[in-house]
């Protein structure tokens, strides 16, 4: 897949880890990182995006660290998800590289990166740098965003994962730590937008079974990755309580490498088109929740992924964490 060229957006986040192992695994030409703050600090996720790329002997890849802060809301880490560190389960030794000196913005806005973005974490990066440089968003023709719940989620009936400061309505996490940058990007002139959202990605489990494949594979990125999957946080553990076999069963969902995989494999998924807008206002209305905008047709028709085939994303996981050292 060298002719898959991407940049990748991330804030490093167990799930982000796997979804990049996931890319390189797939030969997913992966040109540059960005990091931003989101599940833990951007100083934590840089550091854990640099002892992957280390692991698995691909510290070629640039990395620039991002924003530290959502435009203009207070970061919201998640400890009880991934970790105190972000991606715990896979204790690698400090890393020996560093990030760039650029900021992300200042690169991103260089526009000299591949025209294809995926991310995966909230969207201030982004939006930033649409709005630093004027032909950012004509540049980049495809993005691949991890993010909204444009439908309720089939665990609580939500419409996310994050219940909205101040208001009734929840939203998922991505676009609820910064929901003005979400909208930024679904209003900009990014040419194709597909929608990887919360709704579909809490339905694709891991378990023991996949657990045991990836160990079977004996790599150690494959080992690396079972390593930080079966780290499973609190709130996993009672979301999927009905799901497990027994207690220890790491049943968890995956998130962010399904935005991978759709990239790498969108013959596996089922699609439709809708018109995306994202909430901004102030409560009781539910900042960052996705919202189907029917009266606006013309304005953010966005590919959403509706459903894939479980089975056969599994095997893809197995193979490609198969494929690194
Ligand atoms: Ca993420």
């Amino acid at each position: 897949m060298k002719d898959l060229k991407i940049h990748y957006d991330c804030d490093p986040g167990q799930d982000d880890a796997i979804a990049l192992l996931f890319a390189l695994g797939a030969g997913v030409d992966v040109k540059s990182i960005s990091i931003v703050g989101g599940n833990v600090d951007v100083n934590k996720c840089t550091r854990n995006a640099l002892q992957i790329l280390e692991f698995v002997g691909r510290s070629d890849i640039p990395i620039y660290k991002g924003a530290p802060q959502p435009l203009k809301r207070l970061s919201q880490p998640l400890p009880l998800v991934f970790g105190e560190c972000g991606m715990a389960g896979a204790n690698l030794p400090e890393p020996t590289i560093a990030e760039q000196s650029l900021t992300a913005e200042a690169f991103l806005s260089t526009i000299d990166i591949p025209k294809t973005i995926v991310a995966t974490g909230p969207l201030t990066n982004i939006a930033l740098a649409i709005q630093r440089n004027d032909v950012f968003a004509k540049h980049v023709k495809n993005i691949f965003i991890m993010g909204g719940c444009p439908y309720p989620e089939n665990i609580h009936g939500h419409m996310g994962n994050i219940q909205v400061k101040g208001s009734e309505g929840w939203a998922e996490y991505n676009f609820a730590v910064d929901p003005e940058a979400a909208n930024i990007v679904f209003s900009s002139d990014i040419k194709n937008i597909f929608l990887i959202p919360l709704n579909v990605t809490r339905t694709i489990l891991y378990g023991y079974a996949v657990d045991k494949a990836l160990r079977d594979c004996g790599t150690k990125a494959a080992i690396l990755a079972a390593d930080i999957l079966s780290t499973v946080g609190e709130e996993d553990h009672i979301d999927y309580a009905s799901e497990k076999t027994d207690q220890s069963d790491p049943v968890r969902a995956m998130h962010d490498v399904i935005a991978m995989a759709y990239l790498t494999n969108p013959e596996i998924f089922e699609t439709e088109r809708l018109p995306i807008r994202v909430e901004i206002g102030e409560p009781p209305l539910a900042a960052g929740q996705t919202l189907i905008d029917n009266k606006n047709f013309d304005n953010g028709s966005v590919t959403v992924i509706k459903d894939l085939n479980r089975e056969k994303f599994l095997e893809l996981l197995v193979i490609y964490m198969r494929q690194l050292l």
